[in-house]
């Protein structure tokens, strides 16, 4: 996969992606990520990227010149996604991470100040992607997010255990709790039945504990999740208290 990223503070970027999973996905040759300074594809003194709202009204917004010339310029190497993260933008989910994941290139614009100028949006952005519903100074923290998340998920970059803990979040359920040792730290027990060596009692114990957890943090995941007889009868009584 190509990655493209758009941004006045291409620093940012070299924290997050020379470190950890990503760095060694790049360096596997699963991934490449170029990052690319907008000033760079601006033409005057003072390698200008915004200006005042036509219309009046307070903050600046992006030009579009330097934008589509920065994308355009990418472009030589081949058409791709090109995604604007804004929180006016549709949820990003798992599922748009795994849909993301099959694509061979993604451009990613990341704004500032008050936002990009609608024309940009018009003219160049086929996806607006928002993290979550909070207000942050500019889009690279959340581009850093989503290109994160897509990127475990291109084959390859996970060792094989951590691939089946992806499957089990398509169970659409939280975790089960986790522990290793000491069998007791400050007081507090493993639970019995991890330490009994019976895999059945282990899988059926957590599959119990994630549904009790869903049902406590996130019923709403509940709804879309494919549960057996018994286990709906888990939940009837969870609901009856
Ligand atoms: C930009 C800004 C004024 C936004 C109401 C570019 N999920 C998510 N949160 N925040 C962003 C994405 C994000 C992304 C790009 C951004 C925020 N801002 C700040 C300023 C109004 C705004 O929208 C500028």
């Amino acid at each position: 996969m190509l990655v493209d990223i758009i941004t006045i503070f291409p620093q940012m970027f070299q924290g997050p992606f020379a470190e950890s999973l990503i760095k060694r996905a790049v360096d596997k040759g699963l991934v490449r990520i170029n990052i690319h300074n907008l000033r760079d594809f601006t033409h005057d003194r003072h390698r200008t990227v915004d200006d005042s709202p036509y219309g009046g009204g307070p903050g600046m917004v992006m030009k579009p010149g330097p934008i589509f010339e920065a994308v355009e310029t990418i472009k030589g190497e081949g058409a791709a996604d090109v995604i604007l993260l804004t929180p006016a933008g549709d949820r990003f989910t798992q599922q748009i991470a795994r849909d993301l994941a099959v694509k061979g290139r993604l451009t990613f614009i990341c704004g500032h100040y008050e936002g990009v100028d609608e024309r940009v949006r018009e003219g160049l952005i086929t996806r607006e992607l928002s993290i979550g519903d909070y207000v942050m100074t500019g889009g690279e923290l959340a581009a850093m997010v989503v290109v994160d998340a897509v990127v475990r998920l291109i084959p390859g970059v996970l060792g094989s255990a951590e691939s089946l803990t992806e499957e089990s979040f398509s169970s659409g359920l939280l975790e089960y709790p986790q522990y290793t040792r000491p069998e007791a730290f400050r007081g507090q027990r493993v639970p019995e039945v991890l330490l009994s060596g019976n895999h059945e009692e282990v899988a059926r114990w957590r599959r119990d504990q994630a549904i009790r957890r869903t049902f406590l943090k996130r019923p709403d995941l509940l709804e879309k999740t494919h549960l057996t007889e018994q286990e709906r009868r888990l939940v009837a009584g969870l609901r009856e208290g």
